[in-house]
């Protein structure tokens, strides 16, 4: 079975019987209220869709970037940023479609950054993997593996020094916690008591190596924990699970000056690289990867849910063709935007004059 491209309605997830609902209703836990839990939907289709788009139209080779999709992971940034009701610093790696939105919500720069344009985040310049809107909270995101976890000390550093209020937060994969530099980082924020949330969108894999042959450690939750942050495990798949998760752990980190590590369990639906899938590969389960996390897709668990609080179908619907609006009205203005010439080759790029 390939994955289908509009997830949503897919009759892979429960059945509307009252087990069902019953289960909906208790992953909302209290201090989530309706217009909560639409925004969370709304986030999470609008990153959806967005890639839905990318995926079919990546082939006309337009946008000329190379994509690491967030497709089956954009609970966790959504659940995080929303929970920060945007007084987030975000710092993100190179899979950041769905950290940006859920941000920024800036479909037009998102777009106009994929096509190449002038109006893109960087003047196009950057592409996919180098997503940056810092008048909006999205500071960075990185292609090198790691990167943006120390740079993201150094926001929290400024915000604790300038009192802003702010909490940097740094998303990265498993594979970035191979690196030294995240134990260093995670070592300096425990000691210097900064105002960091680490964010681990813990797929399980660094392109197709398994943590198992890569980490000694079981848990690496609890190979955090000694260091003296706050550590927290999600695996519900859940976006209300991470939202509550996140807002505890920001309210926790502020009260208790400490750093906060968020091990969100997830599920990369496509390949490591590319809009295709990779199951043919063989370096995963395709059968139970699909049956333990497309089958509880978020998006489509969070819709299940709102109609489970009794919002009206119509009301989803309007909302949904709200989001495909903002989507092609965005394609559209990139698409008409203008390219960068010869001239803005060196501009906003370090480079040394000759
Ligand atoms: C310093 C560095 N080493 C290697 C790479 C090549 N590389 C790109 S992505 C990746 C795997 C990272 O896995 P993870 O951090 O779990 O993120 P995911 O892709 O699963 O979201 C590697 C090794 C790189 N970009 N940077
Ligand atoms: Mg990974």
């Amino acid at each position: 079975m390939s994955l289908p491209l509009t997830t949503v309605g897919s009759s892979l997830f429960l059945d509307e019987t009252q087990k069902a609902k019953k289960y909906l209703m208790s992953l909302v836990s209290e201090g989530v209220s309706q217009a909560v839990s639409t925004g969370l939907y709304k986030s999470l289709f609008l990153a959806r869709r967005s890639e839905e788009y990318i995926v079919k139209h990546y082939p006309e080779n337009q946008m000329r970037s190379p994509m690491h999709m967030s497709m089956g992971q954009e609970f966790v940034s959504v659940g995080v940023c929303s929970a920060l009701e945007g007084k987030g610093d975000i710092f993100a790696s190179y899979r950041s479609h769905a950290a940006f939105l859920a941000q920024t919500h800036d479909t037009d720069r998102f777009f106009a950054e994929l096509y190449g344009r002038m109006s893109g985040t960087g003047e196009g310049k950057g592409g996919s993997m180098h997503l940056a809107a810092p008048d909006s909270g999205h500071l960075l995101s990185s292609g090198v593996v790691a990167t943006q976890i120390p740079v993201a000390i150094g926001a929290a550093f400024a915000n604790a020094r300038l009192r802003t209020g702010r909490t940097a937060v740094a998303f990265f994969g498993d594979g970035a916690t191979d690196a030294g530099v995240f134990w260093e980082s995670v070592n300096a924020a425990s000691l210097f008591r900064l105002p960091v949330m680490f964010v681990c969108e813990d797929n399980g894999y660094a392109v197709d190596t398994p943590r198992a042959a890569r980490q000694t450690f079981e848990s690496l939750t609890e190979a955090v924990r000694p260091f003296g942050c706050d550590v927290y495990e999600d695996d519900s798949g859940d976006v209300e699970s991470v939202y509550l998760l996140a807002r505890r752990a920001a309210e926790t980190a502020r009260s208790k000056r400490r750093p906060a590590f968020l091990n969100i369990k997830c599920c990369r639906f496509l390949e490591h690289v590319g809009t295709g899938e990779d199951w043919h590969w063989g370096y995963r389960d395709k059968e139970a990867t699909v049956r333990d996390w497309i089958a509880r897709d978020a998006v489509i668990t969070q819709r299940r849910r709102l109609l489970a609080l009794g919002v009206a179908e119509q009301e989803i619907v309007a909302l949904e063709g709200e989001v495909e609006s903002i989507v092609r009205r965005s394609v559209e203005r990139a698409v008409a935007a203008a390219i960068p010439g010869p001239e803005r080759l060196y501009a906003g790029v370090f480079h040394a004059k000759a």
